[in-house]
């Protein structure tokens, strides 16, 4: 028997309203830039086209498959262990990959409309890549990954803000797990986490508040900041959910030590990552 997913209140996923999409790059004016610095995130469609999408996902398959030389990354879901799977993925929950393996195994982490954006963020700042990872949510109880800000896994001062990109490679919605937000908390700063479900904002900080969908089609991308809270239910739809997410340092940034990170973010986050 599959271990089911820990029980949380349904009212932590309860959006609003769905983020609103901007139709293609060439669309990231400096009234973009200017509601980036304001709420927080992005949502940008055809940042991948349909052909790069698809070699995504046969890329990720293979991944997921363990066809791949080299590579041991595969975080299992343990919650959908009885999935009748159609791809290797539905079995799947994370594959991790660092920086440099997610150029090797040929994720479009360098791809020029996605660092164009990227360092337009970052106010011309040079991004580089640190983190590259594929989050899946396979149907039927892929997991959730409850509310938090990515920052708190990261060993990087808070003036060196990080962008998260994470690209939807299937339609994400509301139904199949996709992203949900809280718009213009970034500009509240850190928040303590806690090791509960996962290390995590308390849920009782997340409860009554408003949160909006980013909905994506597929190829489309969120940035956003990693100060900005978001979180993941399960996946208890038909519809598997896959998606890549990468993340980008200014090229300048400092380091912390664990130790400064936990003064900031709280003592129980030795040896989390994200
Ligand atoms: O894609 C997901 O389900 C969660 C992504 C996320 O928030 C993370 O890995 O930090």
């Amino acid at each position: 028997m599959p271990a089911s997913n820990p029980a949380y209140d349904p009212a932590l996923y309860h959006p609003t309203r769905a983020a609103h999409v901007l139709p293609g790059p060439e669309t990231v004016d400096d009234d973009a830039l200017a509601f980036y610095r304001e709420q927080g995130y992005l949502a940008v469609a055809h940042v991948l086209s349909p052909d790069e999408v698809a070699d995504e996902i046969e890329r990720v398959e293979d991944l997921a498959a363990g066809e791949i030389d080299d590579y041991d990354g595969v975080q299992l879901d343990q919650h959908v262990a009885d999935n009748q799977a159609h791809a290797a993925s539905d079995r799947v929950r994370k594959l991790w990959l660092s920086g440099e393996e997610g150029r090797r195994f040929g994720l479009p982490v360098d791809h020029p409309t996605i660092l164009g954006i990227v360092g337009r963020l970052m106010s011309g700042n040079t991004p580089a890549l640190f983190q590259t990872m594929a989050l899946l949510k396979p149907p039927r109880g892929g997991g959730e990954k409850p509310w938090h800000q990515d920052h708190a896994y990261f060993d990087v001062p808070l003036e060196d803000r990080i962008v998260g990109v994470w690209i939807a490679l299937d339609a994400a919605t509301v139904a199949n797990g996709c992203m949900q937000l809280l718009p213009g908390q970034h500009r509240d700063g850190p928040v303590v986490h806690f090791k509960r479900r996962d290390w995590q904002i308390c849920d009782a900080n997340i409860l009554g508040q408003t949160s909006v969908a980013a909905e994506l089609p597929p190829g489309a991308a969120l940035f956003f900041d990693s100060l900005l809270p978001h979180g993941t239910p399960t996946n208890d739809s038909e519809q598997r959910r896959r998606a890549m997410q990468f993340h980008y340092a200014p090229a300048d940034a400092a380091s912390w030590t664990p130790e400064q990170r936990m003064e900031i973010f709280g003592s129980e986050g030795r040896g989390v990552s994200c």
